[in-house]
């Protein structure tokens, strides 16, 4: 009893309330006045904090450096080309890629020595002739031989072998190099045999059949338009075109109503027909976007079918995947899918997505927004069998100058890629990032800020697009939990993966925002870039995958992808040349960054081959 009568003196609860009721407060004005400034604040998370935010850049200094200084970064991006190479060819040639710190070696990709054929047009226009030489007397010897029931994946082969063998052959006309690749065309070719047409996951070379689920992921089963195509051009053989017609004639006509015109990740092999609503530009889905707008210009600009995919994605994406961070106003691509009947925003931002602002960027280059009828288009009219939400999204991008409209979107796109980097102690970007939004954020799509910023006068740079520094108070050399948690808050997101890859993807876009915009700070980025991968990722043999790019001297992997010569030190090569030595008028990087050259069908192909 005694210690109840004291338990209710000493509460403070108890007292509180005591104390309310004797200032006449009762229970009812504390309940209202909670509830007021609930209301309160969700009014100002959704609606007046993102009305009255201004879209603020900060000044940053980009020197004019002499063209004297970028050559000499360039021949520093070909001397790390020669390190990497020259430690794959003595510690893992003929096998597939170097282990780089071990300096061991793996055969990843069926042992057909990838990172040599990966490799042929990077040294090519680093004018490395031994190297290329040496790799080329490989390729003679090749016969693609394996052991029966290996399985051969049919999309990291097409777009690292194939479209490496290709390229270098549009470069040389060596007719070694395109046999090598007919004979390879040919052998993938089992992959076709299901009843929709796209391929499947991999090959028995040997047995000549095809491998894998019944299932594609939207990436594997449409990235190969370009390299059949072009292997189809150059060896006159049917059977290579009707590969990447049939790949148009299915994506085309696929039964997108409900995705808003935009290709989903899953897709049936028998059908032919998507099977989820996971709308994504990154992982399994990324190159099978890109490859719209490449095939189109690549075949000089003659498939308008592929046009049309191209511009109803950009656009589904514009207006429904693209948001604002809270805090810093980054802007970011992430994911949608169906959820409980309604749909859901992951607000994961990955590496592998930011290729998309260079694929933006190249299509302001090439392509006539603002005036697609003369292409034989109607923008608003290719929504026209999309639901109605969808078409006023149209009718909103339409508002806008489009070529504007996707150069803004590239622009802040490259930023945010190039944050993810400048932002880390070690200056490389994480693998996926997660960003604050929903619950009490704000979840701000671009196209709601880019509207709020038209009514208000166009005031300062479009959201998400002024110059940013990066992230000053990064919390790591704090030990406080707390400080770290309000810091990472305050930067708006958390690193999800926090491994750099060598991925090529952010300076492949700096690269071709540089040569389509001229401004150098796309170049002083990239220049950041390379810094930090060689000060993290170099060993004494060749390059590695850095494990938690968000903490000071982090472990490397023993890993060094082809692709990291193939992509990663052609770009920044290639960004940092004063010629421009690909110009991108007549040149398209496949999705390994192999260029194939644009070329145009004759009347008499274009009747053999049933082309439209
Ligand atoms: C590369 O092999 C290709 O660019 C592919 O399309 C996806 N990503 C890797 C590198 O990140």
């Amino acid at each position: 009893m005694n210690f109840s009568v004291n338990f209710l003196r000493t509460n403070p609860a108890v007292k509180a309330s005591a104390a309310f009721r004797r200032r006449g407060i009762s229970i009812r004005h504390l309940a209202f006045t909670f509830a007021f400034s609930i209301a309160l604040l969700t009014l100002y998370y959704n609606y007046l904090r993102h009305t009255v935010v201004p879209f603020p850049a900060d000044v940053i200094h980009y020197p004019q450096e002499t063209p004297e200084v970028w050559e000499a970064r360039a021949l520093q991006v070909k001397n790390a080309f020669l390190h990497a190479y020259h430690g794959y060819e003595r510690f893992a040639f003929p096998k597939d890629e170097l282990c780089p710190v071990s300096n061991g070696s793996i055969d990843n990709f069926n042992g057909w020595g990838v990172t040599a054929v990966d490799s042929l047009d990077t040294m090519l226009m680093m004018g490395l002739q031994p190297e290329y030489d040496r790799a080329m007397s490989a390729i003679h010897n090749m016969n693609f031989s394996l052991p029966i029931n290996t399985r051969v994946p049919f999309f990291e082969t097409v777009i690292r072998y194939l479209g490496g063998l290709l390229s270098a052959y549009a470069m040389t006309g060596d007719d070694i190099l395109r046999t090598r690749a007919d004979q390879l065309g040919t052998i993938l070719a089992p992959a076709f045999n299901t009843s929709s047409g796209f391929p499947s996951f991999s090959v028995d070379t040997v047995r000549g059949t095809s491998n894998g689920p019944k299932f594609g992921g939207l990436a594997e089963i449409a990235s190969y338009q370009m390299e059949y195509a072009y292997l189809g051009k150059i060896t006159a053989k049917k059977e290579h075109v009707d590969r990447f017609t049939a790949a148009t004639h299915n994506l085309h006509n696929a039964e997108l109503r409900k995705y808003g015109g935009m290709y989903p990740m899953h897709w049936d092999l028998s059908s032919g027909q998507a099977t989820d609503a996971h709308l994504s530009v990154g992982a399994a889905s990324d190159s099978a976007h890109e490859y719209t707008l490449k095939q189109y210009l690549m075949t000089a600009r003659q498939d308008t079918a592929n046009l049309e995919m191209y511009l109803r994605f950009t656009s589904h994406v514009l207006n429904n995947l693209m948001f604002i961070s809270p805090n810093r106003h980054l802007l970011y691509v992430t994911d949608s899918n169906l959820y409980r009947g309604g749909i859901r925003h992951t607000h994961s931002f990955e590496h592998l997505s930011c290729f998309l602002p260079g694929l933006l960027a190249l299509g302001v280059h090439t392509l006539p927004l603002n005036h697609l009828e003369d292409v034989g288009l109607n923008f608003t009219e290719l929504a026209d069998d999309l639901l109605p939400e969808h078409k006023m999204g149209y009718e909103e991008l339409a508002s806008f100058n489009l070529t504007d409209l996707h150069l803004w979107a590239a622009e802040g796109l490259a930023q945010t890629c190039y944050l993810t980097y400048a932002d880390q102690p070690t200056g490389l970007g994480p693998d996926i990032i997660s960003m604050r939004s929903g619950g009490l954020y704000p979840e701000i799509t671009w196209m709601e800020a880019m509207q709020e910023w038209k009514i208000k006068g166009r005031r300062g740079p479009p959201p998400g697009v002024g110059d940013k520094h990066p992230w000053a108070g990064d919390g790591n050399n704090t030990t406080d939990m707390l400080d770290r948690e309000i810091s990472i808050d305050r930067r708006d997101y958390y690193i999800r993966d926090s491994q750099y890859q060598l991925r090529p993807e952010t300076v492949e876009s700096l690269y071709i925002l540089y040569r389509v915009t001229g401004d150098v700070k796309w170049r002083h980025r990239g220049w950041a870039i390379f810094q930090a991968i060689e000060r993290e990722a170099k060993t004494p043999s060749g390059y590695a995958n850095v494990k938690m790019v968000d903490t000071y001297h982090p472990e490397q992997r023993d890993v060094m992808p082809s692709y990291f010569l193939a992509e990663t030190l052609k770009y920044l090569y290639l960004l940092f040349r004063e010629e421009d030595i690909v110009p991108l008028d007549e040149w398209v990087f496949n999705t390994e960054a192999h260029p194939l050259p644009v070329f145009e069908w004759t009347k008499e192909e274009k009747e053999a081959y049933g082309i439209p």
